[in-house]
């Protein structure tokens, strides 16, 4: 058994390796590319595509070393059905989910602002999770995926930090999977969000899990 241990937040992360997968969380075009959904929200998008060259690195060398990789997308069935009035009437957008936007329908399946950006699309192999909410565990077939996978531990990248990421990481907790947070594979539209959202996962002793960088868990792959 290969066992990896990566330099985080708040002590070392140890890991099997035939027991963890990258999990990458909604990179998609409409939350990190212009004129996607995130941007007529008022949100700059160059706030997340500094995830993009880090995940990268990290992608490729989770492929090299045989980890699976599971890619998410939020996102709607086109009758909008699964998508519970609460959310789609939230806020004041300039465009709401469903309707018609410059990359198609804002957050609907099937859609190209939907899909995962080019600079990550997965390859064959690898497992595209469709999630209506913000965890990836709600209303998804994730914890079976993982369970059939006998994966125990969560290499945990993707956007946005404080959204889809926390309440990924949650529910995994919840669930009994061990969280390792890449803290320049996650990003926000917000800053100070970015910053308290890392500090929350590792706090109080790893409440939620871990934390480093994509750097110090590259150095410790084999
Ligand atoms: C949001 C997400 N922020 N993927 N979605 O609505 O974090």
């Amino acid at each position: 058994m290969t066992r990896p241990s990566v330099e985080a937040e708040p002590y070392p992360f140890g890991f099997d390796l035939a027991a963890t997968a990258l999990l990458i969380i909604d990179m998609q075009r409409d939350f990190v590319e212009p004129g996607g959904f995130g941007e007529t929200l008022g949100n700059d998008v160059g706030m997340l595509r500094r995830v993009i060259p880090p995940l990268r690195e990290v992608l490729a060398a989770a492929r090299a070393a045989g980890m699976p990789v599971i890619h998410t997308r939020e996102g709607h069935l086109p009758d909008l059905s699964d998508c519970p009035p609460a959310k789609l009437n939230r806020g004041a957008p300039s465009l709401r989910i469903g309707d018609p936007g410059p990359k198609g329908r804002i957050l609907v399946r099937g859609e190209y602002g939907h899909d995962i950006i080019d600079e990550l699309r997965p390859v064959a192999g690898e497992t595209v999770i469709d999630k209506p909410g913000k965890g990836s565990f709600y209303a998804t077939g994730l914890q079976e995926l993982l369970a059939g996978k006998g994966i125990t531990s969560l290499v945990v990248t993707g956007v946005t930090t404080e959204v889809c990421v926390h309440t990924t990481v949650r529910e995994a907790n919840d669930r009994g999977y061990e969280c390792l947070v890449l803290s320049d594979c996650v990003g926000s539209y917000f800053e100070e969000f970015q910053q308290a959202g890392l500090a929350m996962f590792s706090a109080q002793g790893g409440i939620f899990g871990w934390v480093a960088s994509a750097k110090q868990f590259l150095e410790a792959l084999p």
